[in-house]
């Protein structure tokens, strides 16, 4: 049975569903520090605090939990003005899933990200190894978490993995104050209001990645053979890179009266160029065959249908 922490944030919430479709609503349990009633609808939710290790523990035992997804994480942009509280909770929440992994026998699935790598990393088709060396405290993090699932691994055997996930774009959930957040920001106010203020300059590229393609690989690499895995944490992979000038042109050629201006964020556009501009994903797809599905302009004709038709029939809080 799956355990799922940090259900109710923009990957666990579309990654609940997307696992009961596929292993059964009983055998994935969400659990969050806050209540989530959507998430508990159709399929066991507990408020847990991942922080306290107690609690992670005697869900997984009571539970009979066999493979966990840790999901908690405060990203890149909220990171830095509070990267005491950052490490704090990105890393004692993967501490305990470590441990608990560890002492019940669970396979531990992390998620770490383009944010792993910093100035200092090659920045056209990123090398899987590579120099890392990242300014922000969240990227700090990824690379802790990263060498921590590692050392697991080796010292313990626990069956730990890991992908290093572009910028994520979605519809179900908005992400939590990431320095990506534009690049799902503007599809909703080119729905909304048909113009969007950007924070992120004009030519700066970031490797993004559509949210069906995310579930996907996740349960790809968490099936995948052990014996091909040469590497677990974690893994490049990648689907497109663009710029907000990119994005923006192909929003308008589906609504050609939308407009976009500036208002620089001078914390996130510090931060996106210090992250790659494009990634090399081919141990990723040598090791457990990823292949991304989703481009730009089949992404852009979901999303801004998706939103629209919410928009047209508001769900239920
Ligand atoms: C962030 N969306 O912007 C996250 C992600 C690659 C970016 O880590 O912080």
């Amino acid at each position: 049975k799956i355990l799922i922490i940090g259900a109710g944030g923009q990957i666990g919430s579309e990654l609940t569903t997307y696992l009961r479709g596929i292993y059964g609503s009983r055998n994935v349990v969400a659990t969050d520090v806050r209540e989530c009633k959507a998430l508990g609808a159709d399929g066991p939710f507990e408020v847990l605090d991942a922080l306290n290790a107690t609690s992670v523990a005697s869900v997984v035992a009571r539970h009979e939990i066999d493979t966990i997804f840790n999901l908690v994480a405060l990203l890149s942009a909220v990171g830095e003005r509070n990267p005491q509280m950052a490490w704090h909770v990105n890393i004692g929440a993967l501490m305990n899933s470590l441990e608990v992994a560890r002492q019940h026998h669970c396979a531990l699935f992390t998620p770490s990200s383009i944010g792993a790598f910093g100035p200092s990393s090659p920045k056209v088709r990123t090398p899987q190894d590579t120099v890392m060396q990242p300014t922000t405290i969240y990227g700090i993090c990824k690379v802790t978490g990263e060498m921590l699932g590692n050392y697991y691994h080796h010292k313990y055997g626990v069956d730990t993995r890991s992908i290093r996930f572009p910028g994520i774009i979605s519809n179900v959930t908005l992400p939590g104050g990431g320095t990506t957040d534009y690049a799902v920001e503007i599809y909703y106010e080119a729905i909304r209001s048909g113009r969007y203020t950007c924070a992120v300059p004009h030519d700066v590229y970031m490797d993004m990645i559509y949210m069906p393609d995310v579930l996907r690989a996740c349960v790809e690499l968490m099936e995948a053979d052990p014996a091909r895995l040469r590497h677990r944490n974690s893994f490049n992979i990648a689907s497109m890179s663009f710029t907000p000038d990119i994005i923006a042109a192909e929003i308008r050629k589906r609504i050609p009266s939308f407009t976009m201006d500036f208002n620089i964020d001078p914390v996130k556009e510090e931060i996106a160029r210090s992250w790659p501009d494009s990634l090399d994903d081919t141990c990723a797809r040598e090791e457990w065959g990823w292949r991304p599905e989703w481009d730009l302009s089949r992404m852009t004709d979901d999303m801004l249908a998706a939103i629209r038709s919410r928009t047209a029939h508001p769900r239920h809080a």
